[in-house]
């Protein structure tokens, strides 16, 4: 069900969020957090779903924290900011990450402030060639959140991790691409098309698998290579036996496509 800040649209498998406060720059608000988690929990346990786009309406993805939500002319300060990441932020990037389907973000203009970094935390970005990424934190005297201090030097290394979060500065889409920090930046009349292809292959592919690769992933920045070669064995030991694998499998050795359900068992 759509709400009145998260447009929800489900198709072939593919379920599409999309932020929606276009007059706003699809700031975040409680009422948005709230809508975009249900929307993740239910994609999540819809067994037809086998991945999710996440994009912003209107010519942002998302400019971050609603500022006139949590502070205000007669109310500059924001206090309850660590309350705010704990109740809101943190849940939605971990959600994003424990996610066990591909979660893909179409970066249709400017992601500013935890807006990037909620983009960040999408398993593939997909950016128009027009959008930017802006840590706009410093301009108001706040740190880099929803998780940005965390994946900006595992994306793109400290010292451009410092530059970014220090000067606040937009960075384009292209640069983007280039530094290693999205996946991949593309023609503005492009990414619907290009987000949508994708998409449709990740549907057909063999979910179960790449729920388990992104755990992988996920864990190996705290792991030794000892205990990440543990962990593949854990992990390729439960893809191994899913009917995908098999099949993926017998289809190779038939010589023909396979036809994966993404189901775990
Ligand atoms: C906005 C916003 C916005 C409200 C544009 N809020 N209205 C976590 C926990 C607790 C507390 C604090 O924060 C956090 C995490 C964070 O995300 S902090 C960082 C918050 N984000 C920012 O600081 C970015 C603020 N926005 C901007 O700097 C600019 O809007 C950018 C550079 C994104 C775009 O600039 P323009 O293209 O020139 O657009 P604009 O500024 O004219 O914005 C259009 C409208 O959107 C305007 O409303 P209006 O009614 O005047 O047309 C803005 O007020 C509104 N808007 N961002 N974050």
């Amino acid at each position: 069900m759509s709400g009145e800040t998260v447009l929800v649209a489900r198709s072939g498998g593919v379920t599409r969020l999309t932020l929606n406060r276009p007059d706003k720059l699809n700031a975040f608000t409680l009422a948005m957090h709230a809508e975009l988690r249900a929307g993740l929990e239910a994609a999540n346990a819809d067994p037809q779903c086998r991945v999710v786009v996440l994009t912003g309406a209107g010519r942002a993805f998302s400019a971050g924290q609603d500022l006139a939500e949590v502070g205000g002319p007669t109310d500059t300060s924001i206090p309850d900011a660590g309350s705010r990441l704990e109740k809101a932020y943190n849940p939605l990037i971990k959600l994003i990450a424990a996610l066990e389907k591909p979660v893909i973000a179409a970066v249709n203009g400017i992601a500013a402030g935890a807006g990037a970094n909620v983009a960040l935390a999408c398993d593939l970005v997909y950016a128009a060639r027009s959008a930017s990424f802006l840590q706009a934190f410093a301009r108001i005297g706040l740190i880099p959140d929803a998780g940005g201090t965390w994946v900006l030097p595992r994306l793109v290394g400290p010292a451009r991790a410092r530059g970014l979060a220090l000067l606040a500065e937009p960075l384009s889409a292209e640069k983007a691409e280039t530094w290693g920090l999205i996946w991949k930046c593309v023609d503005d009349d492009k990414l619907e098309a290009e987000v949508s292809a994708v998409a449709a292959k990740l549907a057909t592919a063999p979910t179960y698998g790449l729920a388990l690769a992104k755990r992988a992933l996920a864990q190996s920045s705290t792991n030794t290579l000892a205990k990440q070669l543990d962990l593949e064995r854990d992990l390729q030991r439960l893809a191994a036996a899913s009917p995908d694998a098999r099949e993926g499998i017998a289809a190779f050795l038939e010589k023909r496509a396979p036809k994966f359900t993404g189901s775990k068992a």
